[in-house]
């Protein structure tokens, strides 16, 4: 039977999904999707999280996966929302952040990004600084009007380069670099 993908991205969210497609593709590898809620750990670790979120995505798929896991972290929030971010976006979202921000903005972005096959299990992280905005800016998803990525003046919903220098691209990047080896590597 034709294989479509030889890479999935399992998670329930698209946003992230047409990003890593995006960058993905413009390493040279093809990226297939299946939108899955995955189990997710309460923990302060974004890895150990992402860890336990890519073997459950490769047991419910069989197939070769990755999934990233991500966090907003503001500093004079003591790292807040962290591991908490899709939550905190879901209940109090972009306008509750900003109430919470007072004059310290210094935040960062973390992604994680892990990779589940029969044999191999591996993470790769990057993180991305920045400052929380004084007001929403730009249509974007997810926290993008309000993180100004370092060295701009406009926000992730503002900028066209997201792609070229998010926390994602970072991550993805060192991926790309071990996943093209591993397949040279095994001869394909
Ligand atoms: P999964 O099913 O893949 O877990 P999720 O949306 O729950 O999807 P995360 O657990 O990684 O993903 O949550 C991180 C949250 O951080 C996410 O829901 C967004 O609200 C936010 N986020 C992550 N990356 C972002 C980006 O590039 N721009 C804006 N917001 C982002």
């Amino acid at each position: 039977m034709h294989k479509l993908f030889d890479l999935y991205f399992v998670s329930s969210n698209p946003h992230k999904y047409k990003e890593a497609k995006n960058i993905l593709d413009s390493f040279g590898i093809k990226l297939g999707f299946l939108k899955l809620d995955l189990e997710e750990i309460q923990s302060t670790s974004l890895k150990d999280i992402a860890e336990k979120k890519a073997k459950d995505a490769f047991s419910k798929s069989k197939k070769p996966i990755i999934i990233e896991d991500d966090g907003l972290f503001i500093d004079s929030l003591n790292g807040f929302p962290g591991p908490y971010s899709s939550y905190v976006f879901k209940t109090i979202g972009n306008k509750g952040i900003l109430k919470l921000v007072s004059s310290k903005r210094k935040a960062k972005f973390v992604s994680i990004i892990t990779y589940c096959d029969k044999k191999t299990l591996e993470s790769f992280d990057a993180k991305l600084d920045g400052i929380i905005s004084k007001s929403q800016k730009g249509k974007g998803w997810g926290y993008d009007p309000i993180f100004i990525p370092k060295n701009s003046r406009k926000t992730f919903a503002e900028i066209e380069n997201k792609n070229k220098l998010s926390h994602r691209f970072k991550a993805l990047k060192k991926f790309s670099n071990w996943y093209l080896h591993k397949l040279e590597s095994s001869g394909r």
